[in-house]
């Protein structure tokens, strides 16, 4: 297998400035003619080499002339000889409709539709298929005109006509010069939602956003969610729009979320389409956040671009940091910064934690796709916050003006980022930038010392990163701790050295100390205030302490997660066989008593730490063990708390569904109290309630879920009703095909068979799929670690005939798998017995292969 590394980067041997394609759309016979300008670089002899796979080449010249000096080589062909400028035409054929991978060009559901990121565009044509490689383009798509009256691709259209054979035709020009990954072409027949918006500098710009037919109003939620990211850019980073048209299509078959090309973003239909009827408030957050994420990548991504693939997270960490600053300001701060915590504890945590750990800016790749990961994409977003938390908003913006400055146009690297950074606001980052480079999730270590006769407090602080597959020595990082230290009455104090500066210590070496003077016994270290850097806090505290600092913490994010910690305890007793103390019952009613109107801290207060997270705070899990210490404290909490849990379902009088952060905070209150109450006698008929009176998803989908912890046969008929409402609508569907992969039966492998072949599940849909399968092998711990190994021999049964049709989703979906360090010996050996059918599979798809063999190694 070939690796590439990052350190191997070399500038490109020749470059390609200017792009002309004649794509004439066909189902199966796709034909694409380009003419690129071809440039040498530098003075050397060297062959130019062009990507190119999966495709037939019909013809190649030079100047207009056949050219026969080529030799295909693996993954493309070779020409030597050229001349040092020169106009290169190639000629290809395609068969969009059997491509099943759903990169390059593919025809699915009529739609045809481009994914070019990260190495697609090699499915297209032969190409310098590298980011560091910008060219202008000008495209011209033909189709037929009655199944494709719709023919798009980047920039503006300059020109148009008809044939008389029934095609028309579409001339596309982008002015910005770009990488290949950018490019896009979509044609189909939609439904138009038309807008436009006009940018602080007076420069009108069109939006059109193009859905299925009969969908246009599911459409309108994003249409405004694009105004207000455009707004918002201009605002908070000076950032306009600088084409004058700028166009969403959504799509039913689609690998990820969306895709960012220029001036024509494809999405994932899951992440248009919106109404209170089919969408949950998640849903309608996660439309909002998605359609900012694409926005904002026209300026970080690609006005500024990659140097090379192992530098995605300049981009992608950046970005995701930018819609999170977005999304805080459209809602609010405390939950986001809640679901942005789960994610880094979930899963990025368990990534850093396996064998496909790596640095954001990963070193070695066999396959791009399986790098865009929860690290480069989460983590790397927490390392652009600890700039901004570093430099504060003002710093952070000087920076982001220098990077912009400096960079427009081109293709730069992390290093690039953080030089910006640093000119800009004249400090010393070079510490700061191991983040880069350096994986694992460190540790930081809170120990404390109590002097009674003298009344001081010796803080200390360390940090530890263990070391992780792919790098065995570790260093101290630059780590920003928000610290508080706080008495039982609420009082704050300062340190005596002064070493808490704005409400931040700097941990840059393997320990800090912090005294405190004069101080009384009750005196808490209070760490990691608004999770100022991704790390796991060792900061050992009894109850009574967490429920200290849950009283009198400044930082609500802290409030949450002490919270959090005291489940964490409760659940350690129960696996212990110790029970949880009346005391902690008593204080827990009189947290729901005195946040009762604080329907946001007690929405979020009121959850459990979810399985995943608990595995990230233990060592060797045994799933059936951990899995009922948390039931049977799930079970107490509902019990001993049913009279308050019950006071908050009822405590919000339903108006009528509106998308606003106070409704979207008391409905989540009253959901996650139900899902208490499902495990009490009362909980039937309170779900029937809920489930017949809704007027909205987010309350229909919350009794469904409540449901599946109480009775199953309450669950079943739910189910069966829910399914007959919403047979015709594949992406509510796909909530319902989560929910039963989702649900503890003992025959929850041959129920998955049966939904199989449900007449709306496809293998060759990603969304069906992932609903399905890939919420099983996440979310199911129980079924998916049965004891003898058959639910990892299901997921691998699948994932070995999805491999065949799309690898990129197979390797998704392989994660769980490869993340079996975290588990009892007994589970491992089972889950290595399913990788290694996986890695000797004759044929595996180098993604699989890749997650599989680095796992097993
Ligand atoms: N930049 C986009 C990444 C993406 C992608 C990557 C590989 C294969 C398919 C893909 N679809 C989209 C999405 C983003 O981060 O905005
Ligand atoms: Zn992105």
């Amino acid at each position: 297998v070939n690796v590439k590394r990052r350190l191997d980067y070399q500038p490109p041997l020749y470059t390609i400035t200017n792009v002309v394609m004649h794509v004439q759309l066909h189902a199966t016979a796709t034909r694409i003619k380009t003419v690129s300008t071809v440039q040498r670089v530098g003075d050397h002899n060297s062959p130019l080499f062009l990507d190119g796979e999966k495709m037939q080449l019909l013809s190649l010249a030079v100047n207009g002339e056949a050219y026969n000096l080529y030799s295909h080589v693996e993954g493309g062909i070779s020409l030597t000889e050229v001349p040092d400028t020169f106009e290169l035409t190639v000629e290809t054929e395609i068969d969009p409709q059997n491509n099943k991978a759903l990169e390059g060009l593919y025809l699915s559901n009529g739609v045809f539709c481009t994914q070019c990121e990260a190495e697609g565009f090699r499915r297209i044509t032969y190409f310098l298929d590298r980011p560091d490689v910008l060219a202008k383009y000008e495209v011209t798509v033909s189709g037929d005109k009655e199944k494709y009256p719709t023919l798009l691709a980047n920039g503006n259209p300059i020109a148009k006509g008809e044939e008389s054979d029934g095609t028309h035709w579409v001339t596309w020009q982008d002015p910005h010069p770009k990488p290949c990954y950018l490019f896009a072409l979509v044609a189909g027949d939609f439904d138009l939602l038309e807008d436009s918006y006009t940018t602080t500098s007076g420069r009108d710009v069109k939006l059109e956003l193009y859905v299925d037919k009969g969908k246009r109003d599911k459409g309108v939620f994003a249409l405004e969610s694009l105004k207000r990211a455009m707004k918002w850019d201009e605002d908070t980073f000076g950032l306009e729009y600088d084409l004058d048209i700028y166009m969403i299509v959504a799509v039913d078959f689609f690998n990820m979320g969306a895709m960012e090309n220029k001036g024509l973003n494809v999405f994932n239909s899951k992440f248009v389409l919106a109404d209170q009827d089919s969408a949950t408030d998640e849903d309608f957050f996660n439309v909002e956040s998605v359609i900012a994420h694409e926005y904002f990548h026209n300026w970080t991504g690609n006005r500024v671009t990659c140097r090379d693939w192992f530098q995605l997270s300049l981009k992608e960490g950046l970005t995701v940091f930018r819609d999170q600053q977005f999304s805080a300001d459209m809602t609010s701060a405390l939950s986001n910064r809640i679901k942005h915590v789960r994610v880094m504890r979930e899963h990025q945590f368990a990534e850093d934690a396996s064998a496909m750990s790596h640095p954001i800016r990963p070193d070695e790749v066999i396959e791009m796709n399986n790098f865009y990961t929860v690290t480069v994409y989460d983590k790397g977003a927490e390392v652009i916050r600890m700039f901004h938390t570093l430099l504060g908003a003002d710093g952070f913006r000087k920076g982001m003006d220098e990077y912009f400055r400096r960079h427009d146009g081109q293709a730069v690297t992390c290093d690039d980022f953080v030089a910006a950074m640093q000119t800009a606001t004249e400090r010393d980052l070079s510490h700061f930038a191991k983040w880069y480079s350096q994986s694992g999730t460190p540790v930081v270590g809170v120990s404390r010392m109590y002097d009674k006769q003298k009344r001081t407090l010796h803080i200390s602080l360390s940090q530890h990163t263990p070391a992780t597959a792919n790098q065995q020595e570790k260093e101290p990082l630059y780590i920003p701790v928000a610290f508080e230290c706080i008495d039982d009455t609420g009082k704050h104090y300062p340190d005596d050295d002064g070493l808490i500066k704005d409400g931040l210590v700097i941990l840059d070496k393997p320990s800090v100390s912090l005294m405190f003077s004069d101080v009384p016994e009750s005196c808490l270290p209070v760490v990691l205030g608004n999770f100022s850097a991704p790390v796991k806090v060792d900061n050992p505290l009894s109850a009574k302490e967490l429920l200290q600092i849950f009283r009198f913490a400044d930082d609500p994010f802290n409030r949450w997660d002490a919270m959090q910690s005291l489940y964490d305890w409760c659940i350690t007793q129960i696996e212990l066989d110790k029970s949880v103390p009346d005391s902690v019952w008593k204080a827990l009613a009189d947290v729901i008593a005195a946040e009762k109107d604080n329907h946001e801290l007690l929405g979020e207060c009121l959850s459990i730490p979810s399985f995943e997270t608990l595995c990230q705070t233990r060592v060797g899990v045994d799933v059936a063990a951990l899995a009922s210490a948390r039931q049977s404290f799930c079970a107490q909490f509902a019990s001993e708390l049913q009279s308050a849990l019950l006071t908050v379902w009822n405590g919000f009088s339903s108006v009528s569904y509106t998308y606003k952060q106070t409704d979207v905070n008391a409905r989540r209150c009253k959901n996650v109290a139900l899902g208490h109450l499902a495990r009490t006698a009362d909980g039937e008929a309170l779900i029937e309630k809920q489930f017949a009176e809704a007027d909205n998803m987010t309350d229909s989908l919350g009794a469904l879920r409540a449901a599946q912890s109480g009775s199953a046969e309450v669950f079943n008929s739910l189910m069966t009703a829910f399914e007959q409402k919403w047979n015709h609508d594949p992406l509510v569907l796909d909530k319902w095909f989560a929910l039963n992969a989702t649900t503890e039966r003992e025959d929850i492998l041959a129920h998955i068979t049966m939904l199989k072949s449900h007449p709306q599940f496809t293998m060759g849909n990603p969304n069906r799929v992932r609903a399905l399968i890939g919420s099983f092998a996440f979310y199911n711990p129980v079924g998916f670690h049965q004891p003898d190994g058959s639910g990892y021999q299901y997921v691998t049964d699948y994932l070995l005939e999805l491999d065949q049709h799309n690898p990129q989703v197979a390797a998704r979906i392989v994660t769980p798998l490869t993340q079996w360090q975290n588990y009892a010996d007994k589970h491992q050996q089972k889950m290595k017995a399913q990788l290694t059918r996986l890695v000797n599979h004759e044929g595996l798809s180098k993604d699989v292969f890749e997650k599989v063999s680095k796992s097993l190694a």
